[in-house]
């Protein structure tokens, strides 16, 4: 048999396919001729193979070629071919063959074969000659999917269908509906949908079958709940008996977020009294009759789902230990990785959480959610996923933004992880989603990555704007202005273009503040460097020019606000920490280049949290700070570069903020350089935000700091970092 491995298409298609062989021994497939379509099992996965030839214009010539949509007769047609079935394939995989004029979708069960038929589509975009292609496929993690599980504006009845239609062309066959601000989830757990919301709501499920999701119905009565009494646990019962009723099949009850040290009602104090494991052995008394009542004893009823209030770590504790031994066994418990929204989720916590908690573990995994900071997109892929944690999870789900269009590239390459993690790239995938989210349109892809680079940071891939980044840190090394200055003109008018472009219109109105403060931070920075270049070549006019324009330009930058919440507009961030520190720097070389006099520079080895960047110690304004992203650690330090050395007089650091008074140095030390090497001590100080040392005469420096000597738990903010000398 002649096989050569085509890798580069299997890398193209996504989620990539475990396996894609070209076969030089087999002949392909022209879909120029008329075809003849052999029917399967699923009227879905038919449907969706005669849309997506119909969409590639296939069948219109002379006869024949014969496409199999599953079931008995595809098995045949693969036997025949000599190629093995997908019988022994896990859940949810396939089999997709195209030779000798036969097109053959065989999945393990008919959810597979759609899947090949969405693999199918993938392979039909480059044209409709197919060489002899033999694909076989199959998920790392059984479920896989989104959880609606944000705080905020719940996503509305149109986006979510649109999802459901993402989800199974992205092999992705769960969406848990468990947005913390429907209320009828929360306060008014109790209460039946009115109809128009149930209406609402078996369309969704409905929508959910047709791109065979399974709908998972997520009840949390925990703000509430009285776990003794036998009216809750009956009211929770004849609520997703309404839900039953109208096709879900799938059903959890998240406990997270609430407080399991204040019981709702004083029965459940007498009954199960205090404590992690009372909380516990309460929560199960519930679940159990949920499970025992209401799941088994009806056919088709999906194993129930459940996150525990303690859902972010593997700490043994009395609570974990109730769950681990007295929750029915068939009960998915969810789990986050140990954090809230964790950088790394490893194999072995993994594993630890499923002996812990005793139960089969389902990622709820947060990202790529801006719940906690709705000022932000998160545009960048998952990472820091270790390879080989799908096979330990019964599913993996992500929490996305409250953004639903802006949520897709992330979602993409978590669909990709979560099918096939061993051949996961995260920069690979990235590039994918970006490509399909511009619809293939090369001009829209190359503005999306400069607009998805000014948010691609998060706690999974920390440093914003990585290429820009990279590209500033170019041209600060090598003078050479001309890759910058396309990047930045490619940034000031990708969100015209994609305003334009864009086929996913949810996309464009998702981000539209992002975009324009996009648009106005690239006009800004191409000032910037102008005025850098102009003062370099001694024009003090020109860039003087632009110094006024500069000013002007980034109060435009910083204008724009999200206000698509009740409470308040945010004013949204791009490229926070790049585009900021790189006008300040421009500043300080102008006025470097010109002989002016120079404002001290601020440095740090703290990483910046959010647009709070370290400049903010040395603008001069105390009402504008930096702020670290981390806790304080041992040599963590924060300071000023005078640009030249100079006798000291006094140094004043004023830390904290209004609201985070606590956020200073706890213990370190005042210290002063010639060479920023070899460090003088000038004061020692603890527990005070505010430090002053009057300086002895004589002592001369250019860079003096604060040092932590000790590490701590809180952050660092430093309103303003001065330093008086001659
Ligand atoms: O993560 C869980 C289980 N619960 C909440 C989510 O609802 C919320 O969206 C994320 C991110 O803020 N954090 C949570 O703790």
């Amino acid at each position: 048999m002649g096989e050569s491995a085509a890798m580069t298409s299997a890398a193209a298609l996504t989620p990539v396919p475990r396996s894609l062989v070209i076969r030089s021994d087999l002949g392909g497939v022209s879909l120029d001729k008329a075809l003849d379509i052999a029917a399967g099992p699923d009227p879905r996965a038919n449907a969706l193979v005669e849309r997506v030839l119909r969409d590639a214009g296939a069948g219109e010539g002379p006869s024949g070629v014969t496409v199999y949509c599953g079931g008995p007769a595809a098995r045949t047609a693969l036997s025949e071919l000599g190629i093995e079935g997908p019988e022994d394939l896990p859940a949810d995989g396939y089999v997709l063959v195209a030779a000798n004029d036969r097109i053959v979708l065989a999945g393990s069960g008919d959810r597979g074969t759609f899947y090949a038929a969405h693999t199918l589509r993938q392979l039909l975009a480059d044209g409709r000659d197919l060489p002899a292609t033999v694909i076989r496929d199959w998920p790392a993690t059984p479920l896989r999917g989104v959880v609606e599980g944000f705080y905020g504006v719940p996503w509305s009845h149109e986006a979510r269908l649109d999802q459901l239609d993402f989800y199974g062309a992205h092999k992705l066959n769960s969406y848990i509906y468990s947005p913390k601000d429907d209320p009828y989830l929360r306060e008014k757990w109790r209460e039946p949908y009115p109809a128009a919301d149930l209406a609402r709501l078996r369309e969704l499920v409905e929508r959910a079958a047709a791109n065979h999701v399974t709908f998972t119905y997520a009840l949390s009565p925990g703000l509430s709940v009285c776990y003794g009494s036998d009216a809750d646990a009956t009211a929770l019962i004849r609520k997703f008996a309404s839900l039953w009723e109208i096709g879900v099949r799938s059903f959890s009850v998240p406990l997270d977020d609430i407080s399991y040290t204040e019981w709702n009602c004083p029965e459940d104090e007498e009954r199960f009294g205090t404590g992690g494991a009372a909380a516990g052995a309460a929560q199960v008394r519930l679940l159990n009759r949920v499970n025992r009542e209401f799941i088994r004893p009806r056919a088709g009823a999906e194993p129930l789902q459940m996150v525990p209030t303690e859902y972010a770590d593997v700490d043994p504790t009395p609570y974990k230990k109730v769950i681990a031994e007295t929750l029915d066994a068939d009960v998915l418990v969810g789990w986050t990785g140990v954090e809230v929204i964790p950088g790394k989720i490893t194999v072995a916590e993994s594993e630890r959480a499923r002996e812990v908690f005793g139960h089969e573990i389902l990622l709820w995994d947060n990202h790529p959610v801006n719940d906690f900071a709705f000022n932000r997109l998160f545009l960048g892929p998952f990472a820091g996923r270790e390879t080989g944690l799908p096979g330990t999870l019964a599913g993996f789900t992500a929490n996305p933004m409250v953004h639903p269009a802006a949520s897709k590239p992330a979602v993409i390459t978590g669909a990709d992880y979560a099918w096939n993690d061993s051949a996961y790239d995260p920069a690979a995938s990235w590039r994918t989603a970006l490509r399909e989210t511009a619809g293939d349109d090369a001009a829209a892809e190359d503005a999306l990555r400069a607009f998805a680079d000014l948010s691609y940071g998060s706690i999974l891939t920390p440093g914003q704007a990585p290429e820009l980044a990279a590209l500033v840190a170019d041209f600060w090394a090598t003078s050479v202005p001309d890759p910058l200055e396309a990047r930045l003109r490619t940034l000031h008018e990708a969100p015209a273009l994609l305003r334009e472009r864009l086929p996913d219109r949810g996309f464009a109105a998702d981000a539209a503040p992002w975009l324009d403060a996009a648009e106005a931070w690239g006009a800004a920075a191409l000032a910037a460097l102008r005025m850098v270049v102009s003062a370099r070549a001694g024009d003090a006019e020109e860039a003087a020019g632009q110094h006024e324009r500069l000013a002007e330009l980034e109060g435009m930058a910083r204008s724009f606000a999200y206000v698509g919440l009740e409470d308040k507009p945010y004013p949204v961030l791009v490229g926070e920490g790049v585009l900021d520190a790189f006008l300040d720097d421009a500043r300080h070389e102008r006025d470097r280049a010109l002989g002016l006099p120079r404002r001290p520079k601020a440095l740090t080895n703290l990483r910046t949290y959010q647009d709070m960047a370290a400049w903010r110690m040395t603008d001069g304004d105390a009402g504008t700070y930096f702020r670290s992203a981390d806790a304080v650690a041992v040599a963590a330090h924060a300071g000023v570069d005078l640009h030249a050395p100079g006798e000291l007089r006094t140094v004043r650091i004023a830390m904290g903020t209004p609201d985070r008074p606590q956020f200073h140095i706890r213990t370190g030390v005042v210290e002063c350089s010639e060479d920023g090497r070899a460090w003088k001590p000038l004061a020692s100080f603890s527990g005070t935000p505010d430090v002053v040392v009057e300086v002895p005469p004589g002592v001369r420096a250019r860079y003096v700091r604060a040092r932590a000597t000790a590490a701590q738990a809180e952050w660092l903010a430093v309103r303003e970092f001065m330093v008086v000398y001659e």
